[in-house]
């Protein structure tokens, strides 16, 4: 029996599509609190799920769950449209489950992240950050992969229509071109920018970073060989001056 329309897959084809997720903290002014913040909180936070560039990614997330700590009053918050975020205030720093539901076109289950919510600076000049009151930002990029999209979402994540017979490269597989298709893609910006660090150039940059780190290994293990053959030498050198023999010792 052909299956039923919507179901088909398109073979050989995955299609990724970036996002950011993370969450931004800033300790009330203390002449300045939230009116109807509770005497105990010290923080303003928001969690959220975004597109690189703020890009919109509604066309593939329908809705995203997050789930707080269970100290707070209906702790599961479902945000069905963007911006998918939530804005709270607090005290203390937790888990932060973030659920993904895909567009029902997708026919995908939903997939399921974690987040730790840092109210705290952190990395360098925990101090001066403190002082300063300056927003603690953790956030990631993270790419969501849709294997063998099915035909329906395969038109919708490429802003395309499904063409049918896809493009084959050499390895029988469908070509870049036809997953990334003519319209919708999975573009990360050149440049980075104030409101996103994710770029070509970041991801250069780390790469060069990685290189010199494994170039600085390399020169390290080289040294501490020469060391060791050095070591070695002189070892022997010892032992023949003094006639050094070693003694086995019998049961
Ligand atoms: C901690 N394990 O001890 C964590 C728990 C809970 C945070 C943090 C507000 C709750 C409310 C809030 O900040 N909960 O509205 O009372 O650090």
């Amino acid at each position: 029996m052909p299956a039923a329309t919507g179901t088909k897959r398109v073979r050989g084809v995955s299609i990724f599509r970036p996002f950011v997720y993370g969450s931004e903290a800033q300790p009330f002014d203390p002449d300045n609190r939230p009116p109807d913040a509770p005497a105990d909180h010290t923080h303003q936070w928001r969690v959220f799920v975004k597109g690189i560039n703020d890009e919109d990614i509604s066309y593939w997330l329908k809705k995203v769950q997050f789930k707080l700590h269970e100290t707070y009053a209906q702790a599961v918050r479902t945000i069905e449209q963007p911006p998918f975020e939530v804005t709270e205030t607090g005290w203390g720093e937790f888990e932060i489950q973030i659920k993904l539901y895909f567009v029902p076109e997708s026919t995908e289950k939903p997939q399921t992240l974690w987040h730790s919510l840092k109210l705290h600076p952190y990395g360098h000049d925990i101090e001066g950050k403190r002082e300063r009151r300056e927003k603690v930002i953790s956030q990631n990029y993270e790419e969501v992969i849709f294997n063998e999209p099915v035909e329906l979402f395969y038109d919708i994540l490429t802003g395309g229509s499904f063409p049918g017979q896809l493009p084959k490269g050499k390895s029988g597989k469908h070509t870049k071109q036809a997953q990334q298709g003519s319209g919708r893609t999975a573009e990360i910006p050149f440049n980075e920018s104030p409101g996103n660090p994710y770029s070509r150039t970041t991801e250069n940059k780390e790469l060069d970073r990685l290189m010199e780190a494994h170039k600085t290994v390399d020169l390290m293990l080289k040294e501490e060989k020469a060391k060791l053959i050095d070591r070695e030498r002189r070892l022997a050198e010892l032992k023949e001056s003094e006639g050094f023999s070693p003694v086995v010792r019998r049961k």
